[in-house]
């Protein structure tokens, strides 16, 4: 692990001392935030803590067979020791959470464009997952790994790498999974579970965006609008993972998601080829990510951030035009 000594044995001192901790992740979860959510949330709970485990839109399909599930809560209730933030890289990504709480004391994540904004920050962009440095933690913190702590990790480690084929993959992640799954967890049905099913709402979501995608050079794009969720009665207030299927389309060398929302926002996805960097990018509309997944919300109607962020994605192919594929 890159991350320094003084900022684990920091972070392991104000936990030890805490009684009650909140642990918080991002807004529209994926299976690493909840994974790295109930990972945390169980092992601090099997040593004693009172833990409350907080996700505002609640947990995906695809986590809700996770131990400790069903007591993820969308807001936090009473007063905390101290305050985990997991996989965000920056406070609004914990959506109204934490409003008037003050600094958080923990910002445990892996992307590369976080802020740093806790008292103590945990963070590791060559992680594959928030899960992996969880998993890296849990000696400094005194944690042990159950069953259910493993399989939460799991998830996590699976869903952030799509199954393992991401390109930030490393041997390391895969030596992880091994030792998850020598603790009990149950990689078939996690995978199954996190990444193969689908719910009939969420196909049908996929079926409306996909029935007005685009290409055009090296950009494949699609918009998800409030009255596809509403038609479809897609529940979350994500994209069903849309942007996996656009990213795998031949030729795609950026794809790009705009997924309408109900606060006049668009909430943009961008997934990249390997060797783009689409995380600087979203910086600059106040979002974050990785080189090769990253997002934003952006104000405005969903015709106009379209057109601005096509205009505004272009550059980037332009710049990586010898490594074009040609179609
Ligand atoms: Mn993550």
């Amino acid at each position: 692990m890159q991350i320094a000594e003084e900022a684990v044995q920091g972070a392991a001192n104000a936990m030890q001392s805490a009684k009650r901790v909140l642990v918080v992740s991002h807004i529209r979860p994926d299976g690493d935030a909840i994974g790295s959510l109930l990972g945390l949330g169980l092992a601090l709970e099997a040593a004693g803590k009172q833990v409350q485990m907080v996700s505002e839109d609640g947990v995906p399909a695809g986590c809700r067979r996770l131990e400790g599930a069903g007591r993820v809560l969308h807001r936090p209730e009473g007063e905390f020791d101290l305050v985990c933030v997991v996989d965000c890289s920056d406070l609004e990504r914990t959506g109204s959470t934490l409003l008037g709480r003050g600094q958080p004391d923990l910002n445990i994540d892996h992307h590369v464009t976080n802020l740093l904004f806790a008292r103590h920050n945990l963070v590791e962009a060559g992680a594959v997952a928030t899960a992996e440095i969880i998993f890296d933690l849990l000696p400094a913190f005194q944690l042990s790994l159950s069953t259910p702590v493993a399989s939460a990790l799991l998830t996590g480690l699976i869903t952030d790498t799509i199954g393992f084929r991401t390109s930030n993959m490393t041997p390391r992640a895969m030596r992880l999974a091994a030792t998850l799954m020598e603790a009990g967890a149950d990689l078939p049905q996690l995978y199954l579970d996190a990444l193969a099913h689908r719910s009939y709402a969420a196909v049908r979501l996929w079926g409306a965006g996909l029935s007005r995608v685009e290409q055009q050079d090296g950009l494949v794009w699609t918009v998800l609008t409030l009255q596809d969720r509403q038609a479809t009665r897609y529940p979350g207030r994500d994209d069903a993972d849309l942007i996996n299927i656009l990213g795998a389309v031949d030729g795609a060398e950026i794809a790009i998601i705009f997924l309408e929302q109900p606060d006049g926002r668009v909430k943009v996805s961008w997934r990249a080829r390997p060797g783009l960097d689409v995380s600087q990018l979203a910086v600059r509309f106040g979002g974050g990510g990785h080189p090769a997944a990253a997002g934003a919300e952006i104000k405005g109607s969903l015709s106009d951030v379209e057109k601005m962020i096509l205009e505004q994605t272009r550059p980037l192919l332009e710049i990586n035009g010898g490594n074009r594929v040609q179609q």
